[in-house]
């Protein structure tokens, strides 16, 4: 595996994924869809997104006129797919640690979408960090400080990427500026893949007792 990159305290792993394994992701995210069909989330101001939506896992994350929020099931009423094992296995190699992720959200970027800067902090435990696997289109990220308005960085992330947001970059500003719409052939129609896999509650009190015990 080829070294890591430091960007403002997001780690990234550069092409963590071969050609093959990208396109068996892939796969894995249309059965997803398939089951939990992608969604335009809109703003609680009533603003759609450019970034279309689904999830898999215990949880998936959605945004409409009532708010933000952690959800256990799809819009239409079905509960959220499993979490791939495909995707779950990179989690448990770059996370670094001992609970697995209740939700991957998967987030779709045509032509043009873009994330406006934002911080994750939509969940219970933040020494649990977010796990991103990019796939598709090459996409221009930025990563700020914890407050916002001061100095970002830029990295461009490709297809089989991986980056890991611990420690004091797990509650940073980042976001996507815009695709080389067209840079990848993974997906025939172009466009670009996000995953994002996290931990949504707090670890269960029995466990907390068990790591207290330990110490
Ligand atoms: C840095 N997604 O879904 S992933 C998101 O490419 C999101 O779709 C972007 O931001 C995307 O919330 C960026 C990389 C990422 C994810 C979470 C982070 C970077 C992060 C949390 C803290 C700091
Ligand atoms: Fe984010």
């Amino acid at each position: 595996m080829a070294e890591s990159v430091d960007v403002g305290g997001v780690t990234v792993w550069p092409g963590w994924l071969d050609a093959g394994a990208q396109a068996a992701m892939v796969e894995d995210i249309r059965a997803v869809a398939a089951a939990a069909p992608f969604f335009t989330p809109e703003t609680p101001r009533g603003q759609k997104m450019s970034v279309r939506m689904t999830a898999a896992g215990r949880y998936g994350w959605v945004s409409d006129r009532k708010g933000y929020r952690y959800e256990p099931r799809h819009p239409s009423g079905v509960d959220w797919p499993p979490i791939p094992a495909s995707v779950l296995a990179v989690w448990r190699a770059v996370s670094g640690v001992d609970r697995d992720p209740q939700c991957c959200l998967v987030n779709w970027y045509g032509e043009g979408a873009k994330m406006g800067l934002h911080q994750d902090r939509d969940e219970a435990d933040l020494d649990m960090p977010v796990v991103s696997i990019s796939l598709g289109d090459e996409a221009l990220f930025r990563v700020g400080g914890v407050e916002r308005g001061g100095p970002t960085r830029s990295i461009w992330l490709r297809s089989g990427d991986v980056a890991v947001m611990g420690g004091a970059a797990r509650l940073a500003h980042h976001g996507i500026d815009r695709l080389r719409f067209g840079s990848s052939t993974l997906l025939p129609r172009g466009g670009r893949i996000n995953l994002t896999l996290r931990v949504v509650d707090q670890r269960p009190a029995a466990q907390l007792e068990e790591a207290c015990l330990r110490v």
